[in-house]
């Protein structure tokens, strides 16, 4: 009797009494109360009427219940499917229809009532001082679970990304996804035990869920397990720490702090940076004022990590380094799927065993993007450059990162078109100095009735997170078009380009 991921991960540490969790009071979590909390989640959730195979979806805070929720489903043989907490109740309306989850697990403010009701799904609360029905089960569940039986192809967690339709697609990871990144990550990063990983990002996501989290959990390190991201925090748990992973508007925010200096830092093993790229004018400041050079490296949801600046060697700005061990990375013309040569621009293909196996529920897109032979187009457009570092230079898709959040532009415009006086909409990323791209949207009248942006702003309030709200919206008299018809962002990025610029 075997789970992959869960024997790798998690069993390897029962009766372990090292800290696996170190909060921001201080106060510290062992492993083996972490692993013990797992069992009794795991009871909760088989005794809910679930069963392998099962989705469950999850909104809530960032909490060591949170992690242990996740680590349930695993040991139980139950699909994880974390939710980013700033979705609205229509954006998690559509997550849980999708999925068809069972069960959802959700923090009281988040009222979830209509949407559980709606779907006929069971719901139950968790919230971030560890209160609600799901916890208030778990104390009289035992602390002992017998762990369900999966093997490297069996399914582990639904990741939802957004699609340049709109419609957001469910990623299906595999123990052998996770378990295989995890590895090759520790690896190349030289992880190990002694290491103290400072985790200030979310874990609704594969950063800080999967690349962070699983990466200490195989290297038996320990996490200093702070809420959210703030400068504050970060620089006073900084001293604590061996390791830090983060996307840019961290070490931009670093950056900003005349706190942050070599002496800070000086006992720092590794600084690692993804999901959005880092300016090389960052990487050569952060440098400069600490003297470490900040590893960057490139993933996706689909695919967890694919490519890394090297451990040792030379890390170079403005790349994302070389393919991982066990990770094929091409570059293709876009229009015949051909190879191209070094140096060639063109879009970026993936295999390995951290590809994922498919979109939940949706062959065709599968089809359009996951190759027969195992290799997954990602949308981006990069080179390979003389030394053999990728090198993302663009993305072959409509899909603005902000703050190392993904927006899809189509999302926001198909919920601008509804609003009542609006013809059409175009919305845009522009470079924004905090989150490195921020949202903007461009909207035309149809003259019906005078555009009342508050109105639009409630009506978008009650559909989108704030992160993909745009931050600015202008009216204009019409969208630039090229002779197809094809509406012309570029001419749109000229014109608005600048607004959140000095
Ligand atoms: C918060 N806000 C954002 C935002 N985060 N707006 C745009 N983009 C974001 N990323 C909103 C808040 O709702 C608030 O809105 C306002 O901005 C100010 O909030 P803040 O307090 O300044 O933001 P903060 O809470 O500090 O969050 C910023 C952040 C956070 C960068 C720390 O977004 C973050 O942790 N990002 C990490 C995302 C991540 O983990 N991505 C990995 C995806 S996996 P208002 O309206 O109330 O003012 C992936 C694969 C891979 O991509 O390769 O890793
Ligand atoms: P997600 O869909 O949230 O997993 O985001 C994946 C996308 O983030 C990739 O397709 C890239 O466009 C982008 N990304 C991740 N890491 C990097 C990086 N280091 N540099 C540039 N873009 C990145």
């Amino acid at each position: 009797m075997s789970n992959l991921l869960f024997d790798r991960l998690f069993k390897c540490h029962e009766g372990e009494t090292k800290s696996f969790l170190i909060f921001a009071d201080g106060s510290e979590q062992s492993y083996d109360n972490f692993l013990k909390k797992t069992a009794r989640f795991a009871n909760v959730i088989q005794s809910l009427g679930l069963v392998v195979g099962d989705r469950l979806a999850a909104q809530i805070e960032k909490s060591p219940e949170a992690l242990a929720l996740y680590a349930a489903c695993v040991q139980s043989g139950i699909i994880f499917l974390p939710l980013n907490k700033a979705y609205t109740p229509n954006e998690v309306s559509y997550f849980v229809g999708d999925s068809g989850a069972k069960l959802i697990v959700a923090d009281e403010n988040f009222n979830l009532e209509d949407i559980a009701h709606e779907h006929g799904a069971l719901l139950e609360s968790l919230n971030t001082d560890g209160s609600g029905s799901f916890v208030e089960y778990s104390q009289n569940a035992s602390e002992k679970f017998e762990t369900v039986t999966r093997a490297a192809d069996d399914l582990v967690a639904f990741l939802y990304t957004s699609g340049t339709t709109g419609r957001s697609k469910g990623a299906m990871l595999t123990h052998k996804n996770l378990l295989s990144n995890a590895e090759t990550l520790v690896n190349e990063w030289e992880f190990d035990e002694h290491d103290v990983l400072l985790h200030a990002l979310p874990i609704f996501h594969t950063h800080g869920l999967f690349v962070a989290t699983n990466t200490i959990l195989l290297a038996k390190g320990s996490m200093i397990f702070l809420q959210d991201f703030s400068t504050d925090m970060v620089i006073h748990s900084l001293p604590k720490a061996s390791t830090m992973m983060g996307v840019p508007t961290f070490y931009t925010r670093l950056l900003d702090d005349p706190r942050l200096t070599s002496d800070l830092t000086s006992h720092m093993r590794l600084f690692i940076s993804g999901s959005a790229p880092l300016l090389a004018e960052t990487h050569i400041q952060f440098e400069s004022r600490t003297g470490h050079r900040i590893l960057e490296r490139y993933g996706m949801t689909e695919t967890n990590m694919n490519t890394s600046n090297p451990y040792h060697g030379e890390r170079r700005a403005g790349t994302v380094g070389r393919a991982l061990p066990g990770v094929d990375i091409k570059i293709t013309n876009p229009n015949t799927g051909k190879k191209l040569a070094d140096g060639e621009i063109g879009q970026i293909e993936v295999r390995g065993p951290n590809v994922f196996v498919g979109y939940w529920n949706m062959p065709g897109k599968t089809r359009e993007e996951l190759r027969e032979n195992g290799f997954f187009i990602t949308g981006d457009l990069g080179l390979i450059d003389d030394l053999g570092y990728l090198q993302i230079v663009g993305r072959n898709k409509d899909l603005i990162i902000s703050g190392g959040y993904n927006i899809y532009p189509k999302e926001i415009e198909l919920l601008l078109d509804d609003q009542p006086g609006i013809l059409e909409s175009a919305v845009i990323g522009a470079p924004h100095p905090d989150f490195g791209e921020s949202v903007i949207g461009v909207i035309v009248a149809d003259g019906s009735q005078p555009i009342d942006l508050d109105v639009i702003e409630g009506a978008l309030g009650k559909n989108l997170a704030r992160f993909k709200r745009p931050r600015k919206l202008f009216v204009v008299d019409s969208l630039p078009r090229n002779t197809m018809g094809k509406v012309q962002k570029n001419m749109i990025r000229d014109l608005f380009g600048s607004t959140f610029q000095g």
